[in-house]
């Protein structure tokens, strides 16, 4: 299908996007008014492009008074003024602690990037049981209850686009509310890893079941790598018996409902992303790095503090290198710019402890008057991690799971040097990449030292080699393919 004639398809339908935060926020300003702040996320921008030819509606948690103030109802949101239905579900606080902070970060993130460590945990007590019923279903339920009531005021046959492990029950629900003939057709994007049956196996049964069946009620079931895709339909065929599953259609049947499992790759804003590396924004803070990095060669990583980015091997792994090779020594310095996230968890807070002790051992071991091997900044600061992207001579990428991870898209469009990126063969980004990049194994702190090695001496047509296949891969396909490839998948299987 032409892109035309995709638009013209799209026109007839209308969008509903629920996911946990939603695309702007509100605030009360001192004359009483309530204004907005538009969010940065890549499904903000794959909508912009499409706000003026779709009706469209994004249902979402409120995340501050204000919006709960706000409630529901129409804003502009585009540079044309474009406008968009916002709509926020309310929890209560306890209900949404449930939902968030004990079911989908600690339990769901945690399994589905390996982050487990089972002779201690996940300890599944009655508190987690209660913030199953009483959090995340309940909040799924609510999710349901708001996007029925939308559906019934929808002017055009509707397409539900649910995101990621918030909402893993929605579908089921929606299923069960809506009578087969008025039903949406429903996407379901998936953007964190998804582990194979082994991993489910630990969840208890009522939680690994429903899991499963909410997302067989999906029409469209997106992941972001084969390997997603071909880990949940292992992992039906092993615990949904009752289910048939095709490997080659990747479709599975199950209460007379055909999920048809896809990959859509997400990608960046191509073009947004190159003009916002010329903008004043960024420009300010290029001095800045420059000035760190000194005349030295640069390895480079931006992460949230996460342990699933695999921050404290990164440290490791040039502590290695450093001892390896002593030629580095004052000639290397190691950047890490990490954003805060998730610091009331306290493994987060354990982890960012356990990070720094490590970039302090390396500077403690090599550093000298004028050189700290590691530089740790933390700091939510967008513009400061683009401008540090056009100066690395090495990218490290080193997680021990991951969805896609966008960084290593964003580093080769932004870098002026035709820097190495060393990629983790764990991160989604791998499938498309791997060509262009120096792939380890993440918890192999050895390899990845010679990895930094390799990456720091490759002579220049080398890296520049690597370095153009890279930016061919990623400017081929960018955010906007991705949410396209969707709608595509739902007009193929004329659903
Ligand atoms: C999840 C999945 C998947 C960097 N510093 C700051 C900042 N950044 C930007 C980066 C990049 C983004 O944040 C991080 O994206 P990632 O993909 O690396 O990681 P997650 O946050 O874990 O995202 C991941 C993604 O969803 C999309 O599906 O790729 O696998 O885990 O764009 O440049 N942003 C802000 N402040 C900073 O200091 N605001």
């Amino acid at each position: 299908m032409d892109k035309n004639q995709q638009e013209q398809s799209i026109t007839h339908r209308s969008v509903l996007i629920a996911s946990n935060r939603g695309p702007v926020t509100f605030k009360k300003e001192q004359n009483g008014d309530l204004t907005f702040r538009r969010g940065t996320g890549g499904l903000v921008t794959a909508l912009s492009g499409l706000i003026g030819e779709i009706d469209a509606t994004w249902i979402s948690c409120a995340m501050s008074e204000d919006d709960k103030k706000w409630g529901k109802g129409q804003i502009p949101f585009t540079e044309n003024q474009d406008s968009i239905n916002i709509r926020f579900i309310t929890p209560d606080e306890d209900t949404y602690e449930g939902y968030y902070n004990v079911i989908a970060n600690p339990l769901l993130w945690f399994l589905q990037h390996s982050m487990w460590n089972l002779p201690h945990s996940p300890v599944i007590n009655r508190d987690t049981w209660k913030a199953w019923e009483d959090g995340y279903v309940a909040v799924n339920k609510q999710f349901s209850d708001a996007i029925v009531e939308q559906l019934a005021i929808t002017p055009k046959p509707a397409i539900v686009m649910l995101q990621d492990y918030h909402q893993y029950l929605v579908a089921n629900f929606l299923r069960q509310a809506i009578p087969p003939r008025e039903r949406p057709t429903i996407l379901h994007f998936i953007h964190i890893p998804w582990p194979g049956p082994e991993y489910w196996g630990i969840l208890p049964p009522t939680m690994r079941q429903a899991i499963l069946e909410g997302l067989c009620a999906v029409d469209v079931l997106g992941f972001q790598t084969n390997m997603d895709a071909l880990n949940f339909l292992r992992t039906c065929q092993t615990y949904l018996t009752r289910a048939s599953i095709k490997y080659k259609p990747q479709r599975v049947w199950y209460r007379n409902h055909a999920t048809h499992v896809r990959s859509f790759p997400i990608s960046i804003d191509v073009e947004m992303l190159k003009n916002f590396v010329d903008s004043e924004e960024v420009g300010a803070y290029e001095a800045e790095i420059a000035d760190m990095v000194d005349g030295c060669q640069m390895v480079l990583r931006i992460d949230r503090i996460e342990p699933s980015k695999n921050i404290k091997r990164g440290f490791q792994a040039f502590e290695e290198m450093l001892a390896l090779y002593p030629e580095h020594r004052e000639k290397v310095s190691f950047l890490a710019l990490l954003a805060p996230s998730r610091l009331d968890v306290e493994e987060y807070q354990v982890y960012l402890d356990e990070l720094m002790a490590a970039a302090g051992h390396v500077n403690a071991t090599y550093g000298t008057h004028e050189w700290e091997p590691i530089r740790v900044i933390v700091g939510d600061n967008y513009p400061r991690a683009i401008a540090a992207l056009e100066f690395y001579d090495v990218l490290l990428v080193n997680s021990i799971a991951d969805g896609m991870n966008l960084v290593a898209k964003e580093g080769p469009i932004v870098n002026q040097r035709d820097g190495v990126l060393i990629l983790s063969e764990r991160t989604g980004a791998e499938e498309q990449l791997r060509s262009g990049a120096i792939v380890i194994s993440p918890c192999d702190v050895y390899a990845t030292a010679e990895a930094m090695h390799q990456g720091l001496i490759m002579d220049y047509e080398q890296r520049q080699e690597l370095a153009t296949r890279l930016r061919w891969v990623i400017n081929r396909e960018d955010i906007r393919d991705w949410f396209r490839k969707q709608l595509e998948a739902v007009d193929d299987l004329n659903l």
